[in-house]
Order: structure tokens, then sequence, then C-alpha cells
């Protein structure tokens, strides 16, 4: 086992019983090999971000304690958006889906390989990410922008309310 890293993996999705999705999800995350659900966030409904006119969005995070690197936790992350029934070839990009698993942070780690960039490169702009992300970590760094939540201050209001 490598070292244990922390991971924080956003959740969501806009089709179907999302809240029922995102539970599985969690679970199924918390089942992966070498690793450990930390906390789970409350569900947020979130209004749908990039692409508007699409329904509104459930969204989550988790952080996870894992043994797996980050390469090898994102390739779980794919599989349990597959068994979830995610069709990628049929997604718009930011379009609607059934569940996505981001991963946002691992560690202080800075990745920017093909199909694997973290942080997310679009966390520190995202309030739908970051309001859960501070839910299971309320003093995350995201590596090369700073803390989580003076990115989050720095957003334009939006309403983000626990279901
Ligand atoms: N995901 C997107 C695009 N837009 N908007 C919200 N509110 N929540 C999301 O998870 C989301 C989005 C692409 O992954
Ligand atoms: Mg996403
Ligand atoms: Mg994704």
């Amino acid at each position: 086992m490598n070292r244990p890293a922390v991971a924080c993996v956003g959740l969501g999705g806009n089709l179907g019983d999302v809240a029922a999705t995102l539970r599985a999800a969690i679970a199924a995350l918390a089942a992966l090999p070498e690793t450990r659900l930390l906390r789970a966030s409350r569900f947020y409904r979130t209004p749908p971000w990039g692409v508007e006119a699409q329904p509104g969005f459930v969204n989550a995070a988790v952080a996870l304690e894992t043994g797996l690197a980050a390469r090898t936790l994102l390739d779980g992350l794919l599989r349990i958006e597959r068994d979830s029934g995610r069709v990628r070839d049929a997604d718009d990009r930011w379009g609607p889906r059934t569940l996505d698993l981001d991963l946002l942070l691992y560690g202080a780690a800075v990745v920017d390989e093909p199909g694997l960039r973290v942080p997310h490169p679009h966390l520190h702009e995202r309030a739908f990410a970051l309001i859960p992300l501070l839910d299971v970590l309320p003093d995350a760094v995201i590596p090369g922008i700073g803390p989580a939540r003076e990115a989050l201050a720095g957003l334009d209001a939006v309403v983000i309310e626990p279901l």
C-alpha cells in the first residue's frame, strides 16, 4: 500500500433519482480497495453551471483516505460511473448526466496528465463543488490556488441549499 492520501471526490447528477444514485456511489467509493470513507457532505440542490439550459443538479463531496494512486483512483471513479449506467459518449460536455464523479483533490498533489488533472481545473470557480468540499474538509487548500474558502468568497452568490 502506498502512503495513504486524503482525496476528495465531487459527486453530481441531474437525471433520474439523483439522491439515490449519489448514495449508491458513495457506498461504491467506500468499497474501493485500500480506501476508507472519512466524511460525506450534505446533498445540495445546485443551479446548472456552464450549460444553463438543463435540469438542476444535486451535488455532494466525499473525503477518502486511500492507498490508491491518483490514476488508479480515477479508474475506479470511471468504473463506478459506468456501473451506474452513465454512457459517456452520449453526454455533451457540461450537459445532463446521471452520475459524474470528479477527482477534486488528491492530497497536495498537482497532476497534469492526459485524462487526469488534479486539482480539478474548474474547482475554484464552481460553488457547487466548493460548498460540499468545505463540508468534508473545512480547511481545504487548492494547490496553486489557495484556500477553498477564499475561492468561494470570490464567486458570485448563487442559491445552493441542502436537499
Ligand atoms: N457538472 C457539470 C456542468 N455543470 N452544474 C452543476 N450545478 N453541478 C454539476 O455537477 C455540474 C454542472 C459538468 O460536469
Ligand atoms: Mg464534472
Ligand atoms: Mg467528470
